[in-house]
């Protein structure tokens, strides 16, 4: 067989990984461990996008690496298959959302394994089969079981297009993150999950973690910590208080009104008669914006005074009890103190309505013109007076403690977890109503509980289910009294089923338990964990939330499942347009020298590079690449367009570059002789100069710049008469995780048994590395006037004295004197001098 003939060896090789087995884990690891994981997708009908497999080839990339140095690898792939997409089609097409995903998943996996990726595919799994989400049906009951699940009739982020409420998460600047329809504010019955139980663990255990700044960073900007104290306020001439939350309890004294939010329970009881129907109304008007708006720092403040006053505890003063939209019912107290000298939303409201503003912390530019939020000196605050920020903070706490008014108290952002969805298509909720005994969970014996046949899908709107309508399936007796009782009708959101994929994996077809505790304890956590930063929080949240939870019943052994995550960056793609601004397809372009043509007319039409859309007719499809390419070129161009964190254009002309590389592999590996010979040693040295930076990046995720060594290192060899055996396996090796199909063939074909995953990691010779010798510059005063070789590990004192000891460098500094030398070892010799006086 040729070995230019990319796509027959790919088969041929991937037939034979999948013939052998290659890649299964065994049940137990013998020695070392690799839990190497990326993020399962959601089985589109679109197919795979180009973006799923960077991702998967870096895993892939590890999974080969980590093989070769001996781990017992896991690496698994499944389907995050339960979603609105397939329910959309069902309720377009009437096809069951089953058969549309089972089709797509088909489909999926032809793509993915025809990219010959390293996955144990006896471990697949998809959330929406019983035998999967019976295991989360059964984790959905410890949650109830141990009070982390409870109902509500709350306000929900209701899309009026999906027809169903949003967990927060899945709102983006007030618009639903599925359709972007503008969000509603809806009273709705849910089963809510008590995430903020949480907070704490979920921010501490951060510490600890490999993970990227920015994605911790969200994290705990989502937890939200925050520090400060409760202060409790009466009621002028009312027996009722109101308790607020602040942060900054040093400036009680210069609070000259407070705010209620219009959901305030005190609005009820505070407010005179004379001032109803002003507040009433302002009630209505908030109801309607979403809590986004409402934050908003830039929105014109609105608001109407209750009537109501309260007492400073401080210091007596009467001041006014205002509600407006921007406090939020769902956060701290619901009520704050405003003090708008050192607040800017209590400063444009205070300006707005004429409120008294009272400046207690000293500044340079005072409060004429703005709220002053820096530190400074406490002034007009009784005891505080001359004290800074920090210790007022803590004098007020002991103050307000003893008087028996507040205390320290800490606050989270985090809400509690809305975690019931009014569609067909997810895992039912293992619940039972029952007139008699409330709500009953379903018995464990009784899962999975699977969702009904059912031929109508459509959403009623009414904020029920549809779910609702399969009447066979909602009456149903009762676990506990074994009365006429009703199935809970709303289903789990998607993320629920990816809550503990990971887990699944390492056990994936046990029936007695989520995970046999022997297998978690030995594969658990996973190492290394490869996704869109999309995830930052709302899924790698939950996961580790569901996590703890599971840690707490013994069910797992570690306090984190995720040790290790990065995040792919986003593949672009270039998009043309012609002077009317039409988008034209690749397709229909002439593409000459670095330019592109409309076919048809011959104008020239102008790039961008933008997201890949369908509207922008540069969707690239991983089936034309593959069949064009196959699946090596795909695979390693992917990872040699830039580095693997940044959002990178594909490029045409960058694949055929690889392409043309691995066909001079090709090329060379059919004509090059073998000799026992020993190498020149430039040609040793570069060869463990390659192992070593090779190792390094795959380690570091620098897989584009390992890429870059390789190629290197090639034209270094491929200049060879004649190669050694070792240093042309040392090259397949080396190369066998960017191009496994075609380094494969290579290795079986000349004469080697077996395969390259079995083979050991090539290692460096650092010794030798270390004898290479390096040129480099010796500068005067910024001028280079000589360049010395010294070894690539020479010391700063040993470059040091050879650059002094060049002819040349002597005479330039003949009658000078030296104030300093500055040696970058390997680099440059840099001496500052001047006249001698
Ligand atoms: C008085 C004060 C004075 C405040 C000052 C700030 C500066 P973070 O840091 O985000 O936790 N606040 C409290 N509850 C609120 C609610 N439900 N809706 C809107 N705002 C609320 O913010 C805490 C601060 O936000 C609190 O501290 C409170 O205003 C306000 F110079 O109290 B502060
Ligand atoms: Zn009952």
């Amino acid at each position: 067989m040729s070995t230019d003939n990319f796509q027959e060896i790919d088969k041929k090789q991937q037939a034979r990984w999948e013939k052998e087995n290659l890649f299964a884990s065994p049940r137990l690891p013998k020695g070392k461990k690799f839990y190497c994981l990326d993020m399962f997708p959601y089985p589109s009908g679109a197919g795979l996008h180009v973006g799923h497999p960077e991702g998967y080839t870096a895993s892939d990339i590890l999974t080969r690496y980590k093989l070769m140095n001996g781990f017992d690898v896991l690496h698994p792939m499944g389907w995050d298959a339960f979603g609105l997409p397939a329910e959309n089609y069902a309720i377009a097409t009437g096809i069951h959302p089953a058969v549309t995903t089972h089709k797509n998943i088909d489909n999926f996996r032809r793509q993915i394994k025809s990219l010959g990726l390293a996955y144990d595919w006896n471990r697949e799994i998809n959330t929406t089969d019983p035998d999967y989400y019976k295991w989360t049906q059964w984790i959905f009951l410890q949650l109830f079981k141990k009070g982390l699940a409870y109902e509500s009739i709350v306000p929900i982020n209701w899309c009026p297009s999906c027809k169903t409420g949003l967990a927060n998460e899945e709102v983006f600047n007030g618009k639903c993150e599925r359709c972007g329809h503008p969000i509603e504010r809806r009273m709705l019955r849910q089963w809510i999950l008590k995430i903020t139980a949480y907070a704490e663990r979920l921010l501490e255990d951060l510490d600890g973690l490999d993970w990227p700044e920015s994605t911790l960073a969200m994290q705990k900007n989502w937890i939200g910590k925050s520090k400060g104290a409760e202060v409790t306020f009466q009621i002028d001439g009312s027996q009722d208080k109101l308790t607020v939350f602040t942060t900054r309890p040093d400036t009680l004294f210069g609070a000259t009104y407070m705010v209620v939010s219009p959901e305030h329970p005190i609005l009820q009881r505070i407010v005179p008669p004379e001032q109803k129907d002003a507040v009433a109304a302002y009630q209505t008007q908030a109801a309607n914006k979403s809590d986004l708006e409402r934050a908003d720092l830039n929105k014109e403040k609105t608001g109407v005074f209750t009537g109501a006053y309260a007492i400073n505890p401080v210091n007596g003063k009467k001041i006014p009890v205002w509600t407006s939209d921007y406090v939020l019912m769902g956060y701290g107290t619901g009520a704050i103190m405003a003090v708008p000298a050192h607040d800017e939303r209590d400063y444009a409201f205070a300006k707005k309505f004429g409120l008294e503003i009272i400046e207690v912390i000293a500044s340079e530019q005072g409060v004429q013109d703005a709220a002053f939020t820096g530190d400074g000196e406490l002034i007009n605050s009784g005891f505080l007076n001359g004290l800074r920020v920090r210790e007022s903070k803590a004098k007020m706490i002991e103050w307000l403690k003893e008087k028996g008014v507040g205390q320290g108290k800490t606050t989270y952002k985090l809400r509690d977890w809305v975690f019931a969805r009014q569609r067909y298509w997810g895992e039912p909720i293992p619940l039972v109503h029952c007139p008699q005994c409330g709500v009953v969970p379903l018995p464990e014996d009784q899962l999975p509980l699977r969702l009904p046949e059912m031929k109508n899908f459509e959403p009623s709107g009414t904020g029920e289910s549809p779910l609702a309508n399969a009447t066979e399936w909602v009456n149903t007796t009762c676990p506990h009294c074994g009365g006429p009782a009703t199935r809970e009708t709303n289903t789990m959101p998607q993320w629920a089923g990816s809550c503990w994929y990971y887990l699944r994996y390492m056990d994936p077809h046990n029936d007695k338990a989520p995970v046999d505790p022997e297998i978690e304890k030995a594969y658990g956590p996973v190492d290394c964990y490869i996704g869109g930063a999309e995830h930052a929080v709302l899924h790698l949240l939950y996961a580790r939330f569901w996590h703890k939870v599971l840690y707490d019943l013994g069910v797992v052994h570690t306090k984190e499942p995720f040790q290790k995550l990065r995040h792919q960056g986003m593949i672009l793609a270039f998009s043309y347009r012609d002077k009317l601004g039409a988008y034209h397809g690749y397709d229909e372009i002439d593409f000459k020298d670095g330019k592109a043509y409309l076919k048809t007319t011959g104008e020239e039409l102008s790039p961008m590079v933008e997201k890949m859309s369908k509207s922008k007719k540069n969707v690239i499809n991983p089936d034309d690449i593959l069949a064009q390419y196959g699946a090596d070129a795909f695979r390693m161009y992917e990872m040699f367009m830039g580095p693997f964190e940044a959002s990178k254009p594909w490029d045409m002309k960058g694949i055929e570059g690889i392409s043309r590389f691995l066909r001079r592999i090709v090329a060379w590996n059919e004509s090059v002789k073998l000799t026992t010979a020993s190498n020149p040693q430039k040609v040793e040295i570069l060869k463990n100069k390659t192992v070593a930076k090779v190792t390094e990046d795959i380690e570091n995720f620098h897989f584009n710049t390992a890429i870059s060594s390789l190629m290197v290192f090639f034209n270094e060899i491929s200049k060879l008469e004649a190669i050694r055996q070792d240093t042309f396996d040392t090259f397949l090796k080396l190369l066998h995780p960017f191009a496994p199909h075609l380094t494969e063939e290579i290795w079986q074909t000349s004469g080697h048994s077996g395969f390259l995953v079995k083979q050991p990691w090539p290692e460096a010779d650092q010794t030798l590395i270390s004898q290479e010798m390096v040129e480099v510059g010796v500068q005067i005063n910024g001028k280079v006037r000589d360049r010395v070789k010294v070894l690539a590990s020479a010391s700063k004192e040993d470059m040091e004295q050879a650059a002094l000891a060049s002819g040349k460098v002597k005479k330039n500094l003949e009658g000078m004197e030296i104030k300093k030398i500055i040696v970058v070892p390997a680099r440059i010799i840099s001496i500052i001098a001047a006249p001698k006086k």
